[in-house]
């Protein structure tokens, strides 16, 4: 078993987590997680850096004591972590006392060992990104890296002597070529560290909230000489207890700091540069990662241009929010965040491929095995397209392991969804819903167990990535997951005689754009729409959407089967629309006014896109009578029409020939 310690950077408490943050710390996850079901004993950390001038600033903007101000945001981070089922073990605040000795006992031995001294600075710095800016690297007399107004700084300071670690650094990546990566960041460092190291001016006295250098009360440690540490505060350096230092010389040095792309020197520079002085082992790998960028612009706090990480899994449900940020960014580039990219993936990828393999998969089996994993054939096994879907899995499985410890998350998934291609192709070509009238049984379940042994071997590929969704789909095949489950995965090796849990649909189509679905989300956190969305599932637009379309669960989906009277409980009734027309700003909308035989009533409808508003004024439609009101796009909708659409397809209006029957009349 490897030792695995998984950092992501501590954030600043100056303002609200947003999908940036949300981003570092799902990737972070993801590969902890792999390294678990690999077997390895992980340790994973992510928290909150909450001393420093900007924090301090932020504090006496709100009102509140900086420390009252700390624990209230500091804790906004710590909530979002169960939001998006993160796994970390442990959460760290540079407040808390165990990080103050931790950051001192470091202080106190780089001093000791000759590497701190006084002197006075006098220079630039930077509040926002807390730098202090090299005059010649000044733009207009602005910040290089965010461009905001610098300060000018005069103060007595301890200094850290960084020039004296150029050389060893410089061997140091030499002898290590993984320890910066993506290359193009190593090469930047590998630049800036061969122009020569100043000093750094490690203290600050202008301000208090920090931690105290040891013996000098009047300074407080500069904010990254701080914040560094805390990597080696949570694995119990700086503590006196044994149990800590044990923990300490088995954890210590890191494997992964995970960090955003603007703080690579300080981690891959500055952090060595204070453990060299300090003869403490350097960690083994520092990864960085691009931005999220909207319109172009990398998503900020201090630009405002952020995305709530929560209002998308509101709307999508969190698996398909974690799948679409790792499979849309490549790591190391930039990528944009796009609504309807996301919408886009949502359908293509998670409710068409894969959602509809996993229900087809498992619904064969409940349909012509009773629900039980069918034995295969072994001479059968040895046919194509078998033994080539069979070697397909024996490539992705190591490949997207090693993808993963490369945090090459996006060509894992890539990887995966080769199988899940490959898998529905198979059942293509199988056709077992044809074995199952006219095939030879051997036949029949030869197919149906390689349909299910592959889904298994995706759902447990999926875990990392998906976790909720993985294990939903284990337990559709009735797999209880394995907590070391990557170990030896490999095809072949679902048990036949198991028996399959229930078939649930894992992303229904969503036929909203996204505008729709928040307008639908505003409406719902007014009241308007009583429905809330499961956890693990999307926010169900399709549960108070106003057409069946959009509640376009794959047709081979075995829902749970219920009895008369729960039928019974749905009124359907026909009804005569009387006006019709297009609600503003929608594409997918239409406002009917309908005549029920018992009233007269608004119905929302998404069949714009398949119907003229004219075309329907005196024709008799089905609709669902007793549907709790819902309001759509501002307007409140009661009942909805009924209609069926084929994968893809627009939805087509049930109807009742020449001689309808008239409104009020009751469908059974
Ligand atoms: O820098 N795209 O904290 P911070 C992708 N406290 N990732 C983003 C992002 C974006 N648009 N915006 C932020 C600090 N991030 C210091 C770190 S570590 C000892 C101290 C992520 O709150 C990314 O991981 O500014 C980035 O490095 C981090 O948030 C910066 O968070």
């Amino acid at each position: 078993m490897s030792r695995f310690f998984i950092t992501t950077p501590i954030y600043y408490i100056n303002a609200e987590p947003h999908l940036g943050h949300a981003y570092t710390t799902m990737v972070a996850d993801a590969v902890a997680r792999a390294h678990r079901l690999m077997g390895d004993d992980v340790f994973f950390l992510t928290g909150t850096d909450e001393h420093g001038q900007k924090v301090e600033r932020a504090a006496q903007k709100s009102g509140e004591g900086t420390v009252a101000f700390a624990d209230r945001t500091a804790q906004k981070f710590r909530d979002l972590l169960p939001a998006l089922n993160i796994s970390n073990d442990d959460f760290i605040r540079t407040t808390e006392p165990r990080h103050f000795a931790a950051s001192q006992a470091l202080w106190r031995l780089v001093r000791d060992r000759g590497f701190i001294y006084k002197d006075r600075y006098q220079g630039w710095y930077c509040t926002v990104d807390e730098v202090f800016v090299p005059e010649k690297q000044l733009v207009e007399g602005r910040c290089p890296l965010c461009n905001s107004v610098v300060e000018k700084l005069e103060e007595e300071s301890y200094f850290f002597r960084m020039s004296a670690f150029q050389q060893t650094l410089l061997a140091h990546y030499r002898q290590h070529p993984e320890f910066v990566t993506p290359d193009h960041r190593r090469n930047e460092m590998l630049a800036f560290l061969e122009a020569g190291l100043d000093d750094l001016s490690i203290s600050r006295t202008s301000f208090t909230w920090g931690i105290p250098v040891p013996d000098d009360p009047a300074h407080v440690m500069y904010v990254w000489f701080d914040a560094l540490t805390n990597y080696m505060t949570a694995v119990g350096y700086g503590s006196d207890a044994p149990e800590q230092q044990q923990r300490f010389a088995h954890y210590w040095p890191a494997d992964v700091h995970l960090i955003g792309k603007e703080i690579v020197r300080q981690h891959a520079i500055y952090w060595p540069a204070f453990l060299l002085a300090a003869g403490l082992p350097l960690p083994k790998r520092i990864m960085s990662h691009g931005w999220w960028l909207m319109e172009g612009a990398k998503m900020s706090k201090s630009k405002g241009n952020v995305v709530r990480p929560q209002d998308y899994v509101q709307h999508f449900g969190l698996d398909a929010v974690r799948y679409f940020v790792f499979r849309e960014m490549v790591f190391g580039q930039d990528a944009n965040f796009a609504d309807d990219a996301i919408l886009t993936r949502y359908n293509a990828d998670l409710a068409n491929d894969f959602g509809n393999l996993a229900s087809r998969a498992t619904t064969m089996i409940h349909r012509s095995c009773g629900g039980v994993v069918p034995a295969p054939d072994a001479a059968l096994l040895e046919r194509e397209p078998e033994r080539a879907l069979r070697s397909t899995l024996d490539r992705v499985v190591p490949a997207v392991r090693a993808l993963v410890e490369e945090f090459q998350l996006s060509a894992a998934l890539r990887e995966i969804w080769e199988v899940v291609a490959a898998s529905n192709r198979y059942i293509v070509v199988r056709e077992p819903w044809k074995l199952a009238k006219s095939g030879s049984a051997q036949e029949l379940h030869t197919a149906l167990f390689v349909a299910a042994d592959t889904l298994r071997v995706i759902a447990e590929l999926l875990r990392p990535f998906m976790p909720d969704t993985g294990e939903r789909t284990l337990a559709m095949l009735g797999v209880t997951p394995s907590a070391t489950a990557w170990v030896d995965l490999r095809a072949g090796t679902l048990a036949p005689g198991g028996t399959l849990g229930t078939t649930v649909p894992l992303f229904p189509r969503i036929e909203h754009s996204v505008e729709e679905l928040r307008l639908m989300a505003d409406d719902t956190t007014q009241g308007a729409v009583p429905q809330t969305p499961a956890p693990s599932a999307p926010a169900q637009a399709p549960a108070h959407a106003p057409a069946p379309a959009q509640a376009a669960i794959p047709a081979t989906t075995e829902a749970p089967k219920i009895a008369i009277d729960d039928f019974m409980k749905v009124e359907l009734r026909t009804a005569k629309v009387l006006t019709a027309e297009r609600v503003p700003k929608s594409s997918k909308l239409l406002k009917l006014f309908v005549d029920t035989g018992i009233d007269q009533r608004t119905i929302v409808a998404g069949i714009a896109e398949a119907y003229e508003p004219e075309s329907l004024v005196g024709r008799t439609i089905g609709i669902v009578f007793n549907l709790k009101p819902a309001k759509l796009m501002g307007i409140e909708s009661n009942g909805m029409v009924l209609a069926a659409s084929a994968e893809g397809q627009k939805p087509i209006l049930i109807s009742f020939g020449d001689n309808p029957p008239p409104p009020g009349s009751r469908i059974r």
